[in-house]
């Protein structure tokens, strides 16, 4: 399926580049590397026929600037193309390269098309137009480096960050199998706690459990509550420090699981408490927190967790709240 959705979208560049007739074959066998190769030759095409028709307006430095930068933007749109059949990055992720890679190459279209002008203008002595033309050229230069850094810093940040798959192993990875602490009664028993799974029961006796664990702004926390096979209506809630609900779904019915998943904004942050406090029996919490602003780490998670409390008073507890 990626295949062919690659290689439509592979297709479609290539229509934009005037490709029309191209071997599907070809393109299901090795997407990226056609791309690549049909890329790169229609570039150095257009950056031969600047070179024939523009070397002495644009400068041999110059031709030999966007000669690189072209190789450069049509090996970065491969890698991106990369990125995708390996589950690496979004579709839209892809799509968004190849918008780039298009402009570019119009870009390219139109500087040939303005070192075209200006050698006419030339031939007719019209010296004017020559320099209007020649400030349209050296704008549309600057454009085009703009347009390549963008493009460069874009791939830089994909390949930065921990791909899905990545993040996956490491959610595997962090899943510790650990039980609770009694007492934990109270926000100040809370039982401190990190990414993991951890087990807990409520009985007649133990009517509450309390769990802590601090978020670092900007993260996810992902919480998957599920109640045993012999548990009866039990209750969970997620609260901010000040003790205000952020998630408190119905009664979990025995072996039922209920999720939230909350984001964070860049200012949101601190202590956070998980709290089953009603109902009886056996429970399981799995708790993943993501740091999204950990690119390139991944791990940092559940370290954090541990380090000392750290509150700023006055500061604000409430992020974007959002579940799956
Ligand atoms: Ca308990
Ligand atoms: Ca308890």
């Amino acid at each position: 399926m990626k295949k062919l959705i690659i290689a439509t979208a592979g297709s479609l560049v290539l229509i934009g580049l005037g490709y029309l007739i191209y071997s599907n074959l070809i393109v299901q066998s090795s997407p990226c590397a056609s791309i690549f190769n049909q890329t790169t030759v229609s570039l150095e095409e257009k950056i031969k026929i600047l070179r024939e028709k523009g070397g002495a307006l644009l400068g041999r430095d110059k031709i030999e600037k966007l000669s690189d930068q072209s190789d450069q933007i049509a090996a970065d749109l491969k890698t991106c193309c990369i990125l995708f059949h390996d589950n690496k990055i979004a579709f839209d992720e892809f799509l968004k390269c190849q918008d780039d890679f298009n402009q570019y190459e119009r870009n390219i279209d139109r500087l040939a098309h303005l070192v075209g002008e200006a050698q006419v203008a030339k031939q007719q002595e019209r010296y004017d137009l020559v320099n209007l033309r020649l400030s349209h050229i050296e704008r549309n230069v600057r454009d085009l480096g703009v347009i390549s850094d963008q493009f460069q810093a874009q791939m830089k940040s994909l390949m930065g960050r921990p791909s899905q798959e990545y993040q996956k192993s490491v959610r595997i990875a962090q899943k510790s199998v650990i039980a609770e602490t009694e007492p934990n009664d109270s926000y100040n028993q809370g039982m401190e706690i990190s990414s993991g799974i951890l087990q807990g029961t409520l009985s007649a006796e133990d009517r509450q459990d309390y769990y802590r664990f601090e978020l670092d702004p900007g993260s996810i926390l992902n919480l998957d509550f599920t109640a045993g096979d012999d548990s009866q209506n039990l209750k969970i809630a997620l609260r901010n420090f000040e003790g205000n609900d952020l998630w408190n779904p119905a009664e979990t019915s025995s072996g039922a699981v209920k999720s939230t998943r909350i984001l964070l904004n860049n200012l949101s942050g601190g202590i956070y408490y998980a709290v089953v406090y009603s109902g009886i029996g056996p429970y399981k919490l799995d708790l993943f927190i993501e740091t999204q602003n950990d690119a390139g780490s991944g791990t940092d998670a559940g370290d954090k967790i541990t380090k000392a409390l750290a509150i700023e008073p006055g500061s604000s507890f409430f992020g974007e709240i959002g579940r799956f």
